[in-house]
């Protein structure tokens, strides 16, 4: 505990909040290197030998400290969403929400709650990459005043299955296979489409996990939902039933598959280096928090059951109404301490929040408490300062591992005669209370008829997609089925996709070589409907047209002209885009007027695949020899591939030549003003769609 503080960082190893500062202080004033005893060490770089060149001995007690608290620093990472990245932040209302729910975060736009927030990918390790094709957790713990409610969702709004007892097995399915030990990160195998072809429940959310959805662009660019149906309860015990959502102020985009293979390579860590980088630079990320609210007698009018997780209502059918903003200004000081710390349980809730009775969500109840028991070692992780609420919290709960509390008194019950007068008491009028729901019904094991119409969402959303984004999830499938070395279940998927949408299906069969119509038979529990398309769930229709946040990368050489590289930079940081330069090498470039120029990247590091805008200033010198170098050459060829605007000053056209770029509304020359400003304009709209059908084929 009483570890040595760093002189550079001063709050590096305090506690967060809480107790235990009174470890701290004793070695506060004490700058020598200690045992975790309060031992100062003499020596921090040689162990304890019998002779100089002797063997070690076991006597070394600050060697087998130091070595056996090492071998320990790991915990147990999480069975899923295992590697995830976190924030602080705060989320303020925008006007009361009185009318629809009593939680007390939602009462005054004056009030400003904290927040920790933790993105996660699902499937890999804690160790794995940050773009494989997966779902992505979104979770919020808010500390309110009237204890801390977690927000524990994701980026796709729906979910594999409908009922907890399945979970085991998707997640068993989808991680690496038990006997070899991989594929790590990836749904590209045999085991997850064994699964996902013999459950036609997961069709929808396979939509949507083989969309553009699974490969965003940054964490700061997801939606977020809560999935399940929730309750909001007014002071007065209404309750209504509503659906979280959580959108992102600058728009939501992805990455193209291409990029998500280099980037894996390139930059592992593409998701937390950017989050991190954004709120160090006071770029902080921002999401609008809202509600679609059904009233209890509206629910019967849907046509599918709320209480089923792979249902989604269309914004069109019922708007979101926005609650308030939350903002991430903040960095964890600790990535262990926060980051991997913190728990999410699904159970905390406040008044004024409600659970409905969807089977994953009760499910859901159950696994958080226990899964932390686990990971952070028994009963009281409530304690570790990233959990403790930031409201006094009292009971009668005591002792346990890693007990941190020291709590005083002889009586830890109620009642009472002899506790003092300030003891905990339960509080009948502000205390949190169910929604009285009447249940009636045999204990039984049955899904709910209600629940078997596996198709027609799963349709709407594939036709609700733009072109291109139906060719993706079009290659998508191919690409992950061709993983799938056991025919029988890629006939079967096929099946499935028939029931889903001809089109789709017709294409991915030419795509996988498999026969005209080929597949499997498989008839619906529920023939699927048509039911009308909903363009609010395309990434790319609401594609907001803007520059803010994303990041530009100008490639940059010995002698290439000063005036162009200041100009586009100040055009990016005009647009709130972030700019990043690159050059051969790291050493940085001298310009055409002589000044030298430091860089962010050499070529080798900075690949085009981690920008959304390129750019290429260079002078015709080195561009003479960058023509004969596959980095740059490809740096070019992928920006294009890859569909991105490129402005290139008139000098570097021959290495656009030697990429095979086809100019295009995409390609822009950047020498003169009225370039740049057209640079910009056509930047801003986003990738050029219309490129991609001449550059790939499904599949
Ligand atoms: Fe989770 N889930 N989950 N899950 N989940 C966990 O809890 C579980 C589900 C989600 O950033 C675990 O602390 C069951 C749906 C997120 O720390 C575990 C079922 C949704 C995170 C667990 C589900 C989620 C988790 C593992 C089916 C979206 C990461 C570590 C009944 C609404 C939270 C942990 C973080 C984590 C169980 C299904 C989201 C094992 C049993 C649906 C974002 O308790």
């Amino acid at each position: 505990m009483a570890s040595k503080k760093s002189p550079s960082t001063p709050s590096a190893s305090k506690p967060l909040s809480q107790p235990a500062e009174t470890h701290q202080t004793a070695v506060e004033s004490d700058p020598h290197l200690t045992t975790n005893q309060g031992l100062p060490i003499s020596d921090n770089q040689n162990s304890l030998k019998a002779g100089v060149r002797g063997p070690l001995l076991l006597e070394d007690f600050i060697l087998r400290e130091k070595i056996t608290h090492f071998d320990h620093e790991r915990i147990p990472e999480r069975i899923v969403h295992a590697r995830g990245s976190g924030a602080h932040g705060y989320f303020q209302p925008y006007e009361s929400a009185a009318d629809i729910t009593c939680a007390g975060f939602l009462q005054d736009p004056k009030k400003k709650t904290e927040v920790f927030a933790r993105f996660s990918t699902v499937a890999g390790g804690a160790g794995s990459v940050d773009l494989p094709r997966d779902v992505r957790g979104f979770s919020v713990k808010f500390y309110t005043e009237q204890g801390n409610y977690d927000f524990v969702g994701n980026n796709i709004p729906v979910f594999f299955i409908q009922d907890a007892m399945k979970f085991p097995d998707v997640i068993h399915a989808v991680k690496m296979e038990p006997d070899r030990g991989f594929p790590q990160a990836a749904s590209a195998h045999a085991t997850f489409w064994d699964f996902i072809s013999l459950t036609p429940e997961s069709m929808h959310m396979i939509m949507w996990a083989m969309s553009d959805r699974a490969i965003p662009r940054s964490l700061r660019m997801i939606e977020g939902f809560g999935v399940h149906t929730f309750r909001f309860i007014t002071a007065e015990g209404v309750s209504r039933f509503v659906k979280f959502h959580w959108r992102p102020t600058i728009g939501s985009a992805a990455v193209v598959w291409d990029e998500a293979v280099k980037i894996s390579g390139a930059d592992p860590d593409f998701h937390r280096r950017d989050l991190w980088e954004a709120i160090e630079r006071g770029d902080f990320p921002e999401w609008e928090l809202g509600v679609q609210v059904i009233e209890e007698s509206q629910a019967a009018d849907l046509d599918f059951d709320l209480l089923d997780p792979t249902k989604l209502i269309p914004e069109e059918v019922i708007p979101i109404r926005m609650l308030g903003k939350m903002v991430l200004n903040r960095n964890p000081v600790n990535h262990f301490a926060e980051t991997e710390q913190v728990a999410f349980c699904p159970s905390h809730i406040v008044p004024g929040i409600g659970f409905s009775d969807d089977p994953l969500l009760q499910g859901r109840l159950f696994s958080y408490l226990d899964t932390q028991l686990s990971r952070l070692g028994g009963p009281n992780f409530h304690q570790i300062p990233i959990n403790a609420p930031r409201c006094p919290f009292a009971n009668n709960q005591r002792d346990g591992l890693r007990q941190m509390h020291v709590h005083p008194g002889r009586v830890a019950y109620e009642p009472s005669q002899i506790s003092p007068p300030a003891a905990p008491r339960e509080c009948p009028m502000h205390g949190f209370r169910t929604h009285p729901e009447t249940e009636t019904g045999e204990k039984i094991r049955k899904r709910s008829d209600t629940f078997a119409d596996h198709y027609s969402q799963a349709r709407m959303f594939f036709r609700s997609m733009t072109p291109p984004e139906q060719n993706h999830i079009a290659s998508a499938l191919a690409f992950e089925l061709a993983k799938v070395e056991v025919v029988a279940i890629r006939e079967r998927m096929l099946g499935h996709l028939a029931n889903i949408a001809e089109e789709l299906h017709q294409t991915v069969a030419d795509a996988l070589g498999m026969p005209a119509k080929g597949g499997m038979k498989i008839a619906p529990a529920i023939a699927p409907r048509d039911l009308p398309a909903s363009p609010s769930l395309s990434l790319i229709a609401k594609d907001p047209g803007i520059l803010k946040g994303r990041k530009a990368g100008i490639f940059v050489t010995d002698g290439a002209d000063a005036a162009v590289i200041t100009a586009l930079t100040a055009a990016f940081k005009k647009e709130k885009s972030a700019v990043e330069l690159i050059a051969p090498k790291i050493g940085g470039v001298t310009l055409s007027d002589g000044t030298p120029l430091a860089v962010h990247h050499s070529l080798s590091g900075g690949p085009s695949v981690l920008f959304d805008v390129v750019a290429v200033v260079a002078s015709a010198e080195a561009i003479e020899i960058l023509v004969e170098e596959a980095a740059a050459v490809n740096w070019v060829r992928d920006a294009f591939g890859h569909l991105k605007v490129i402005g290139y000053t008139a000098s570097a056209k021959p290495l656009l030549d030697t990429a095979a770029v086809e100019p295009d509304d995409g390609t822009v020359t950047v020498d003169d003003a009225k370039g740049q400003r057209s640079f910009i304009a056509v930047a801003k709209k986003g990738r050029r769609w219309d490129r991609e059908p001449t550059l790939r084929s499904i599949g």
